[in-house]
């Protein structure tokens, strides 16, 4: 059984060695239909609580709880199943189109695959492919630009329907028209989901329900975006700086 999406930390301290400690007293609560961006400088803790999200280590101290249940006590593959992730730069396999997007879920019908392609603003491009869904992708993918690359990793995380949504959002730039675009299929991709962002665009930073300021390893501001322009700190800082 999956997850339903409701994820809180509880006091967590987390370090990747022991005597380093990384992270410090971290709290958050987010529930489906929430979205919730880090921001914060290089170093800051943004990637690493992403990492505990997922389970990929032991904390040190505190709770981490999925829908009120210790994410220890989660079956590894319940908890990889309730999980999506989109990153920076997801990779892209030797085969066709069809196939790297039903990687997200490896049972899917072919109208499954054309869904997920739709909601994700790539179902255009890829009708424009030689072969459409049967194009065969090589090199990574170095046939497709950034892009389009993005939208069929939208298409893969929407295939595989994850409750909880974890996206590194990409630096590189893209030319408006293109970031329009994938913007919308990311739009459609998270809505009713648990969602946490590592925002570098300032524009998917100030639609997050909250907004965690890290720095050091802690949160030293959380809340709305207009909370955190009001109350003058560091975010403030960032965003008129
Ligand atoms: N760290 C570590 N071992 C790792 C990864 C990170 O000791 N395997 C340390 C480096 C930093 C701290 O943990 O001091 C936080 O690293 P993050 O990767 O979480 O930092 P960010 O994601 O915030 O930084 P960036 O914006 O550069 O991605
Ligand atoms: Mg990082």
């Amino acid at each position: 059984t999956r997850v339903l999406g409701d994820v809180v930390f509880e006091n967590v301290d987390f370090g990747y060695t022991e005597g380093k400690i990384v992270l410090h007293d971290v709290a958050l609560y987010a529930k489906p239909g929430q979205k919730i961006a880090f921001v914060g400088s290089t170093g800051a803790g943004k990637t690493t609580i992403t990492n505990l999200i997922n389970r990929f280590y032991p904390i040190m101290d505190g709770k981490i709880r999925y829908d009120g249940i210790n994410i220890n006590k989660i079956h590894k593959s319940d908890l990889r199943q309730s999980l999506g992730i989109v990153l920076q730069d997801t990779h892209l396999f030797t085969g066709t189109v069809a196939e790297n997007i039903r990687y997200g879920k490896l049972d899917a019908t072919d109208e499954e695959v054309i869904k997920a392609a739709k909601l994700a603003n790539a179902d255009g491009f890829i009708q424009h492919l030689p072969e459409g869904y049967n194009s065969i992708l090589t090199g990574d993918g170095g046939s497709l630009s950034q892009g389009q690359r993005q939208l069929l990793a939208i298409a893969r995380a929407a295939i595989a329907n994850p409750p909880v949504l974890i996206l590194d959002e990409a630096t590189s730039s893209i030319d408006t028209r293109t970031e329009a675009i994938v913007q919308q299929g990311m739009d459609r991709l998270m809505e009713g989901r648990t969602v946490f962002v590592i925002a570098h665009r300032l524009s998917t930073v100030k639609n997050s329900d909250v907004i965690m300021v890290l720095e050091q390893g802690r949160i030293i501001e959380k809340g709305s975006h207009n909370d955190l322009i009001m109350q003058k700190g560091k975010y403030y800082q960032l965003y008129t700086g």
